[in-house]
């Protein structure tokens, strides 16, 4: 037996040190595995003389369990130094690598950029419930008892008697802000609306409105004129023409509907204004005082002009958008032409 070899074995174990994966390994195969030092040893167990293979295997087992420790030891090691180095590696000043960044949805981007339009004039916002009683959504409004409107194949009815239905408008909301507030009022009620439709490039069972309502003392048609003036002016650019042609709704009397110039062709006649060089935006007029006193507002001192937009309508002017259908349908090679370019 050497008792010299084992000596310097167990002291080349206690000595061995390891920096990576690759001399963990050596020290393993070097120590551990079968054809290692210590495996050795064991192999020459047989030329051992029986009265000494006691206290020999009693000396290789130690020194087998060194080699196994100081593995566990040398593993645990290279393990913490890795984790170190890894935490050290990471900058965080380094900008991002091809992040994907999501778009504004173009009916938000148009609402928003109705929506400051109007506050820098001083209208507040106002919301209302989707699902409104026959009071707020027809009959304050004027709407006769026959109206077309009011019929299942128009409106999506929740419950009959009482009426309860998907609201058709966002008139509404404003029915709400006149029940429960006194002139003036400048308010601008954007929202989803339903109607009962068949869905095509140009007819959606839901779309979104805004609409605006001023009532005060010495309100009058000149007003009207002049805020939808500054809105189409600001909306679509300095040059933009507005008309208005005179219409009928329930709920304003006299009644107009709003016409810009073409923004394509600029007024000369193409294919998205027909050949007429106006485009239609909405509609407008003056509170029919019925409404007024249907929401408690004494119409002898007050009036008030109102006005109505598809907000589908605007965006598809301003980003030429030629199906309704695109704006619901989240293709993202549609949406993302309008992502902001980084
Ligand atoms: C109150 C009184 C009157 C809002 C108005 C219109 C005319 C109108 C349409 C435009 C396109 C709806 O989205 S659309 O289909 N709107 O033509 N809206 S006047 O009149 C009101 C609102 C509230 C209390």
């Amino acid at each position: 037996m050497n008792q010299d070899k084992i000596v310097a074995i167990k002291e080349a174990i206690a000595q061995a040190r390891a920096k990576n994966k690759e001399e963990l390994e050596a020290f393993r195969m070097k120590f551990i595995s079968k054809k290692s030092v210590v495996g050795e040893l064991f192999a020459e167990m047989g030329k051992i003389p029986n009265e000494k293979k006691r206290e020999y295997g009693q000396l290789i087992n130690g020194v087998k369990q060194a080699a196994e420790a100081k593995f566990q030891e040398l593993i645990d090691r290279v393990n913490e130094s890795s984790k170190k180095s890894k935490s050290a590696d990471l900058d965080l000043t380094l900008p991002p690598s091809n992040q994907s960044v999501g778009g504004i949805h173009p009916l938000t981007a148009t609402r928003q950029r109705i929506i400051e339009i109007f506050e820098r004039i001083g209208f507040n916002l106002s919301e209302g419930p989707e699902i409104e009683d026959d009071w707020h959504n027809f009959t304050a409004l004027n709407f006769p008892e026959n109206h077309p409107a009011r019929e299942m194949q128009d409106t999506f009815f929740i419950e009959k008697n009482p009426d309860i239905a998907l609201r058709t408008h966002t008139s509404s909301v404003q029915v709400r802000v006149m029940e429960n507030q006194k002139p003036p009022i400048r308010t601008l009620s954007p929202g989803r609306v339903y109607r009962n439709e068949a869905i095509s490039a140009r007819a959606h069972c839901i779309f979104h409105q805004v609409e605006g309502l001023y009532v005060d003392e010495n309100v009058g048609f000149s007003d009207l004129k002049n805020t939808l003036y500054h809105f189409a002016k600001e909306m679509f650019g300095k040059g933009t023409k507005v008309r208005f042609r005179p219409s009928y709704f329930p709920f304003t009397e006299p009644s107009a509907e709003i016409d810009i110039s073409c923004l394509l062709c600029g007024g000369k006649g193409c294919n998205v204004c027909k050949g007429t060089g106006w485009v239609e935006i909405g509609g407008s007029g003056m509170v029919d005082p019925n409404v007024l006193e249907n929401c408690g507002i004494d119409s002898k001192k007050y009036t008030g002009f109102a006005f109505g937009m598809g907000i589908e309508r605007i965006a598809m002017l301003k980003y030429q958008i030629k199906d309704l259908r695109l704006f619901t349908e989240n293709d993202v090679r549609f949406l993302r032409q309008f992502r902001p370019l980084l």
